[in-house]
C-alpha cells in the first residue's frame, strides 16, 4: 500500500508540475502576442480590386490593405495565400484607379504641319516628376508602366511623341515612367537591343510590372488605345496610316507592343543580334508563340495611328541577314536575349517631361 501511495503521489505531482509549466508558457506566449500585434497591425480593410491581368482565371485575387505604422501597404494576394504584389501607397487610403478611366475623350487629331511647343505640355502637367514620371492623384493606378523608346538623331519625332503622348497617358491613368534609350555613336541601330536596355534601366528605378515598347514616331489616334499589359503580349499600333490603317501581316508585332514583365521574361527578353533595319519585330513574335502566347490587340478602330512621315535612316539599312535569324529564334532565344544583355551607360539626361539613357551596345559580331 505504502508502495502505491508514493507512486500515485509522485504521478500528481509531476502533472502539476506539467500544468504549471504550460500554464506559464501560455501566459509568456500571449504577453508577447499582445504586446505585438496591435503595434504592428491596427486594422484590416479589405478592397475590392479589379485587376486579374497578372493572374490566371484558376486563382483570383484578393487584396488586403494593411495598416502598417500608419502606412498603408498593399497585398495582392492569390486565393492560395501567396503575396503577388507588395506595394507601399500613399496613406491617403486611395481607391484603386477604375479599369477604364473616365477621362479618356476617344479619337484624337493628330498631325504633324505645325512644329509643337513642349512648354505647355509641362505645364499643363502639375504632377510630372523629373525623368518623365506621373501617377494618378486621386487614385492607386492599376499597373505601373514603363514605356521605352529606342532612338537616335529624331529630336523632332520625339517632341511630336512627348506632346501628344504625355496627356494621354495622363488621362489613361497610368502610373508611368518614359525611357529614351539613345544608341551611343554612328554604328549600325539595333532596336531590339535597346529595347533590352530599356527594360532593365526601367526596372533598376521602380517596381514596374508592365513594358510598352514604342518606335519613336508612332501616335496613338486614340486615347481609348490604353498603353498597358493585358493577360497575352499585347500589340496596340495595330491600324497605322502608312499600311492604309490595316495590319500588314497577321503575324506583324512592330511600332508599338506591350508585355508584362513576367511574358517579357519568358521569352528571356528580345534578340541582340538584329543589327540595321528590319526582323527583330518577327523574330520577337516567334519567341512568344514558342512559349505557347497569343498576340491580344484592340479594334482596328480603336488601334488607329498615325507615323511621322521620314526617310530611311542612315546607318539603318535593311539588315540581309534577318530572314536567315528568324528562322532559327527557336534555338536562338534560349541564349540570346536578356540574360545574355550587356552594354555600357554612358550618359543619363533627365528632363521633365523624359529620361534619357545614352548606351555604347557594341556592334555586330561582338555583343
Ligand atoms: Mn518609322
Amino acid at each position: 500500500m505504502q508502495e502505491s501511495g508514493l507512486s500515485v503521489g509522485f504521478f500528481t505531482k509531476s502533472c502539476v508540475a506539467l500544468a504549471c509549466l504550460c500554464g506559464v508558457h501560455l501566459i509568456v506566449a500571449l504577453f508577447f502576442y499582445l504586446k505585438e500585434s496591435p503595434a504592428k497591425f491596427t486594422s484590416y480593410r479589405k478592397i475590392q480590386i479589379n485587376s486579374d491581368i497578372f493572374t490566371s482565371q484558376a486563382h483570383r485575387t484578393a487584396a488586403l490593405v494593411q495598416y502598417d505604422n500608419g502606412t498603408e501597404v498593399i497585398k495582392l494576394i492569390y486565393s492560395n495565400g501567396s503575396v503577388i504584389k507588395d506595394d507601399v501607397q500613399d496613406p491617403a487610403g486611395l481607391e484603386h484607379c477604375p479599369e477604364t478611366s473616365p477621362l479618356l475623350v476617344g479619337r484624337l487629331r493628330v498631325e504633324f504641319s505645325e512644329p509643337v511647343n513642349l512648354d505647355m505640355v509641362r505645364k499643363d502637367s502639375p504632377r510630372l516628376v523629373m525623368g518623365g514620371r506621373y501617377k494618378p492623384s486621386d487614385c492607386v493606378a492599376l499597373q505601373k508602366v514603363a514605356i521605352i523608346i529606342p532612338f537616335r538623331n529624331r529630336g523632332e519625332h520625339l517632341k511630336y511623341w512627348l506632346y501628344y503622348l504625355h496627356p494621354i497617358l495622363r488621362r489613361q491613368q497610368l502610373d508611368y515612367g518614359i525611357y529614351v534609350i539613345q544608341q551611343d555613336g554612328e554604328g549600325t541601330f539595333n532596336r531590339a537591343k535597346l529595347l533590352n536596355v530599356g527594360y532593365v534601366e526601367a526596372l533598376k528605378e521602380y517596381d514596374y510590372d508592365c513594358f510598352v515598347f514604342s518606335d519613336v514616331d508612332i501616335i496613338p489616334m486614340d486615347d481609348r488605345n490604353t498603353y498597358k499589359c493585358s493577360s497575352q503580349p499585347r500589340h496596340l499600333s495595330v491600324s497605322m496610316d502608312k499600311f492604309g490603317f490595316k495590319l500588314p501581316y497577321k503575324q506583324y508585332f512592330g511600332g508599338v507592343s506591350a508585355m508584362s514583365k513576367a511574358q517579357f521574361q519568358k521569352i528571356n527578353g528580345f534578340p541582340n543580334n538584329y543589327w540595321g533595319w528590319g526582323g527583330e519585330d518577327d523574330d520577337i513574335f516567334n519567341r512568344l508563340v514558342f512559349q505557347g502566347m497569343k498576340i491580344s490587340r484592340p479594334s482596328g478602330d480603336i488601334g488607329k495611328c498615325r507615323m511621322i512621315r521620314h526617310s530611311r535612316d542612315k546607318k539603318n539599312e535593311p539588315n540581309p541577314q534577318r530572314f536567315k535569324r528568324i528562322a532559327h529564334t527557336r534555338h536562338t532565344m534560349k541564349t540570346d536575349g536578356i540574360k545574355s544583355l550587356s552594354y555600357k551607360v554612358v550618359d543619363v539626361d533627365k528632363d521633365l517631361l523624359y529620361t534619357k539613357i545614352t548606351v555604347d551596345i557594341g556592334k555586330p559580331g561582338n555583343f
